[in-house]
């Protein structure tokens, strides 16, 4: 993986709080709720809320122009230290709205250079626009791959929406988890750093997270972050217990031994600001608080 990666890709992940636990006491990242459809249906989302394969549950973020996202962008700039990631990370999915995403991208990049892009997707379509996030110097991209089996898959994927059609069962995850595949290996030969999120489901997907862990390596992922599953309300898994920490804490052990493992996500909010422990995002709201 190294190989492929340009020296500068490197520097920019030595500031980027989820890929380096060293840069996550130090530098803030923003998200820029610009996403709001999805196309597949998880069991563990409701589709009220942020994405769960990337957000907390329970949370729903405003949604934002991509003319509002760079306007809030400069405003954060100017208020939070050391922010050096701007992310994509829904409500819904990034890609399934890549018109906004795409435009959010470069009008940010217009006003400031320097920003480190970040994108956070279930990976339908990346075969689609992998080529044009690595054209845009996209060097940062997570990817959630929950299993690499259409059975398995069948169990966590209701449906998947793939250019127009709805394909239900397994066969919607096949499409969905080839996809997932192919994106990784592009992006990853392409100089792009994937991080791979993967929701612990026990009893679902729990056994097979090891081979997921050492198919993504093959592929060039970078790092994979083993989350777990807090249910939403309303979800078809809103009665599954939500993952043991000390299960979570064995699983990414045992994989740790063959992939270098986040262990420090927040699980933020789409709209989540400043430093992963710290979300600032209720201080740059537009719309009026909600009374408690
Ligand atoms: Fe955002 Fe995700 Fe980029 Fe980070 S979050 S798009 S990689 S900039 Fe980070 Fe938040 Fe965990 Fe995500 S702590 S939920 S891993
Ligand atoms: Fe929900 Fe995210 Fe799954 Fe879409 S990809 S159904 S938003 S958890």
């Amino acid at each position: 993986q190294s190989e492929r990666v340009e020296a500068g890709t490197l520097e920019m992940t030595g500031r980027h709080p989820c890929y380096s636990y060293e840069a996550h006491h130090k530098y803030a990242r923003m998200h820029l709720p610009v996403a709001p459809r999805c196309n597949i249906g998880c069991n563990y989302c409701n589709r009220k809320f942020d994405c769960v394969s990337e957000s907390r549950p329970g949370v729903t973020s405003e949604v934002l122009t991509p003319e509002a996202a760079r306007n809030k962008f400069l405003l954060v700039r100017e208020k939070v230290a050391n922010l050096s990631v701007v992310g994509i990370a829904g409500p819904g999915d990034a890609l399934a709205n890549w018109g906004s995403t795409r435009r959010t991208i470069e009008l940010i990049k217009e006003a400031d250079p320097e920003v480190i892009f970040c994108l956070s997707s279930n990976g339908l379509m990346l075969p689609d626009y992998a080529r044009e996030i690595v054209e845009l110097g996209v060097k940062h991209v997570t990817v959630t791959v929950n299993c690499l089996d259409s059975v398995t898959g069948s169990l966590i994927y209701r449906h998947v929406n793939y250019r127009g059609k709805v394909h239900r069962g397994a066969a919607g995850a096949e499409i969905l988890l080839h996809n997932q595949q192919k994106g990784i290996e592009y992006l990853s030969r392409n100089g792009v750093l994937v991080k791979v999120n993967i929701v612990m489901v026990k009893g679902v997907n729990d056994d097979r997270i090891p081979e997921v862990v050492r198919r993504v390596k093959e592929l060039g992922a970078f790092i994979t972050n083993i989350m777990p599953l807090v249910p939403a309300p309303g979800s078809v898994f809103q009665d599954y217990a939500p993952t043991d920490a000390a299960e979570l804490d064995r699983m990414r052990d045992l994989c740790g031994q063959d992939m270098q493992q986040m262990r420090h996500c927040k699980q933020c909010r789409a709209d989540a600001i400043g430093l992963l422990n710290e979300d600032r995002s209720r201080e740059f709201d537009t719309a009026p608080a909600e009374p408690n």
